[in-house]
């Protein structure tokens, strides 16, 4: 007899012992992403709710944590399955099969690709969003590219480096930052997209809360709208993205980079960004905005404190098991310079390290400015989860 423990954290190792053994892929990854511990926190229930989850655990051999409203299940994925299925669950728990089952579908068929204006960009290896900040005073980067003619030939260097996008922004969104007026907006990045267009950089996003903004920056050949306020700050903005078939990137975060910074209070901050990124983006879609077109980003920085950005960013899964595909935008963040000690500066390596323990945790784009040193980490990172 042999007995080996398997390293299982993730459901690679299952996969692989078991494709080892001569199984088919796809029922091998099923079978994986089924014994895989799987714990779902259930708020807002009633009392005969939460007495059903206990009776139920109970007898299914799940273990359920309670409190008034609120039960904690944690058992493999495929004990908790049946609960998600309206012929297996008891009645009294009915209310709760809609939204465990969307959970369950998204841990075993999470999105292979996302559908930006005029392409399809693959999800299987990591994304690199290239910044060019073409703004005064950004958090990091404010400055460096004097001219349209030096955004332009950045971003080709980006491209070259490794991005496969490029994120065009002109209005910054540091703590307290005052607006910018609309032309002065598009007089910043429409000249840069045409130029980045014209050489065939690219695809190219822009970072903008405003509906204005957008429609000039897609007209100049932009494909993506990513917008920082989760379609917040401009009503208009989600039937410009829907009109064009853009991609969109949703971020999360409170208030307005003004009064952002008073509002980072939460009692556990992972759930709380998924509920309010979930609403985001189910406001998008009922915009006309299609599923395979969003991208949802917890938003580090943004309305959070160096521990609730820490505490989220270990806590990714919570927001990857949304169903949407996750990026992160960690660049150069002033939370990363708590851990390191490092300014602004010379954070790019600690930005490497965060990105990859983001991918690890299910994140698939991810905001840089250093294309070239996050690519390397990124390449380790998705080498070692890589399924041969
Ligand atoms: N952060 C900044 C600007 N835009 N967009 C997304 N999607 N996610 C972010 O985290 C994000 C963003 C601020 O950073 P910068 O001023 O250094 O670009």
């Amino acid at each position: 007899m042999n007995v080996t423990a398997l390293a299982a954290p993730t459901p690679e190792a299952v996969r692989a012992a078991l494709a080892a053994r001569g199984w088919e892929a796809q029922p091998a990854w099923f079978a994986a992403i089924g014994i895989q511990p799987f714990v779902v926190l259930i708020e807002d229930i009633t009392e005969a709710e939460r007495e059903a989850l206990v009776h139920w655990g109970t007898k299914s051999g799940a273990d359920v944590l309670t409190g008034e409203g609120w039960a904690l299940v944690a058992a493999a994925a495929s004990r908790i399955a049946p609960l998600a299925r309206y012929d297996r669950a008891p009645t009294e728990l009915a209310r709760l099969a809609p939204e465990l089952g969307r959970l369950l579908a998204a841990r075993a068929e999470p999105p292979r690709s996302w559908s930006i204006r005029g392409a399809e960009l693959p999800l299987d290896k990591p994304v690199i969003v290239g910044i060019i900040n073409v703004t005064p005073d950004s958090f990091s980067d404010g400055g460096h590219l004097p001219s349209v003619e030096a955004a332009i030939e950045h971003g080709a260097q980006l491209t070259a480096h490794g991005a496969r996008l490029l994120d065009v922004g002109g209005e910054s969104t540091r703590p307290g930052a005052a607006p910018v007026p609309v032309t002065e907006e598009i007089a910043r990045v429409v000249p840069v997209i045409e130029g980045l267009a014209k050489r065939g950089a690219g695809p190219i996003s822009v970072d903008t809360r405003k509906a204005e903004v957008a429609r000039a920056a897609l007209d100049a050949g932009a494909a993506v709208v990513n917008d920082v306020s989760g379609l917040q700050y401009d009503p208009g903005l989600a039937a410009v993205v829907a009109r064009a078939e853009a991609g969109v990137i949703l971020m999360h975060m409170r208030g307005t980079p003004a009064t952002m910074d008073d509002l980072a209070t939460y009692a556990h901050v992972a759930p709380e960004v998924a509920g309010e990124l979930a609403a985001t983006a189910e406001n998008a879609e009922r915009a006309g905005i299609a599923r395979e077109r969003i991208i949802v980003d917890p938003g580090f920085g943004f309305a959070k404190t160096a521990a609730q950005n820490f505490r989220l960013l270990d806590e990714l899964a919570t927001i990857v098991a949304l169903g949407y595909p996750v990026a992160v935008g960690l660049s150069r963040k002033r939370f990363l310079g708590a851990a390191t000690g490092r300014p602004v500066e010379d954070r790019d390596r600690a930005t490497a390290v965060a990105c990859a323990l983001a991918w690890e945790r299910g994140a698939r784009l991810f905001r840089v400015h250093d294309v070239a040193i996050t690519r390397e980490a990124l390449a380790l990172a998705g080498a070692t989860t890589d399924p041969t």
